[in-house]
């Protein structure tokens, strides 16, 4: 396949860009570092030092014979998707390239505006490219679990049949997302379903959960290959957060009562789910949608999970809740529906102590590197 992915820099786009590398495929990578940008003016670098995109593809095709070609660009600009859509000619592309951070897009209206922009104005882009230059490729979306919120039912596969005074429909599910990001997203699946079911564009979006981890099979044959792994307030993810927040000797931050319930999925699943995707596309004027999680906790049972596994290796983990700088619900219920992919081929890495016990490894290696000023909520949706 040729493979074109949009945001190949991000925690997810590289190892991705790897992945499918080493199993043959055609990859092209672009990015215009933003999520650099970004965490440089927030104070919010990775742990790991993450050499640039050229850099990594070369280190990488140096180890292994596999060629990633990069570009570098803002694809929020409709000219460069054109171009590079047009140029590679793609048969799947991966889209990866939005800004990520929920508490970002909460910091004011700068922050706001500029996740609302690149968010919209990516996937519009990639839309307008894909219909053309390349209207039979196949468009493998990055969305998140956060669209459909905590609703008090069950959360099926994006769609919803339902039956109305006597006649029934099948609808998107409902959403009802707690961060502006997120709302980008739910509003990223609007478009691509209106453009999907008027202009037949095939398109599989992949509502995933928080993700973890900084091991993958490519990632792990040297340490400039890692994913930018953040533990800082702004990008960090919570499990990666508790994890240097153990190393570091540092109470682990569960906001409020941590009875928030989330889906979540090893970084090495998250590139079984997309390859399954790309390998199983959705048909023309198909939305095809899947809940990209292994396994639901609480934030609570996250925090006791790391201080077990860490008081069994030495370290002195304390867990201490603070105020949730977040609106969202402490107490819920959380049922998602997550059976296509599995049905699909996907064999889950399941969050075991041994997993917990790698990835804290790797940390203590690093612990000199972690700055403690980066782990404090510093936005408030309030
Ligand atoms: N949380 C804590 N303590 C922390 C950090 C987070 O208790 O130190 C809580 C949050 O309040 C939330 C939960 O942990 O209830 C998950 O937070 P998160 O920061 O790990 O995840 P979130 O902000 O929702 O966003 C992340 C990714 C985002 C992705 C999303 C999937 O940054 O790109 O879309 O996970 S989901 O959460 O399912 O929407």
């Amino acid at each position: 396949m040729k493979v074109l992915i949009l945001g190949g820099d991000g925690y997810l786009g590289w190892p991705t860009a790897m992945d499918f590398a080493a199993a043959g495929h055609d990859v092209t990578v672009i990015d215009n570092y933003l999520r650099r940008i970004i965490a440089e003016e927030t104070d919010s670098e990775a742990l790991l030092p993450t050499p640039t995109l050229t850099q990594r593809a070369a280190i990488f095709a140096a180890l292994t014979g596999k060629k990633i070609t990069v570009r570098i660009g803002d694809l929020a600009d409709p000219d460069i998707m054109m171009d590079v859509v047009r140029d590679t000619a793609p048969d799947t592309i991966i889209h990866y390239a939005e800004q990520p951070s929920a508490p970002y897009s909460m910091r004011g209206f700068p922050e706001a505006r500029r996740t609302f922009k690149n968010n919209l104005d990516v996937t519009f882009n990639c839309i307008w490219a894909m219909l053309e230059h390349a209207p039979k490729a196949h468009l493998v979306k990055l969305g998140t679990m956060g669209e459909y919120g905590t609703p008090n039912i069950d959360i099926e596969e994006g769609w919803i049949d339902i039956d109305h005074k006597g006649r029934s429909g099948r609808f998107l599910f409902p959403r009802a997302a707690g961060s502006l990001y997120h709302t980008t997203k739910v509003l990223d699946t609007d478009l691509l379903w209106f453009y999907v079911r008027t202009y037949g564009l095939r398109v599989t979006d992949l509502m995933q959960g928080p993700v973890y981890g900084l091991s993958t099979d490519q990632a792990d044959l040297d340490p400039a290959l890692s994913p930018n792994f953040h533990y800082d307030d702004i990008f960090g993810t919570v499990v990666n957060r508790f994890l240097v927040q153990a190393v570091a000797d540092i109470p682990l931050t569960v906001y409020g009562g941590g009875g928030q319930t989330r889906g979540y999925l090893n970084l090495r699943d998250t590139l079984q789910c997309v390859r399954l995707a790309a390998d199983n596309p959705a048909d023309e004027g198909e939305l095809k949608i899947f809940n990209q999680l292994t396994e639901t906790f609480t934030v609570n049972e996250l925090a006791d999970k790391v201080k077990k596994v860490g008081d069994g290796m030495g370290l002195n983990v304390q867990i201490k809740s603070i105020p949730n700088p977040r609106k969202e619900l402490e107490e819920h219920y959380y049922n998602p529906v997550h059976t296509g992919l599995i049905e699909m081929g996907l064999e889950p890495h399941y969050m075991t102590d041994d997993v917990v016990a790698a990835m804290l490894e790797r940390i203590i290696a690093a612990k000199d590197r972690i700055d403690a000023n980066r782990i404090m909520p510093r936005v408030s949706w309030k």
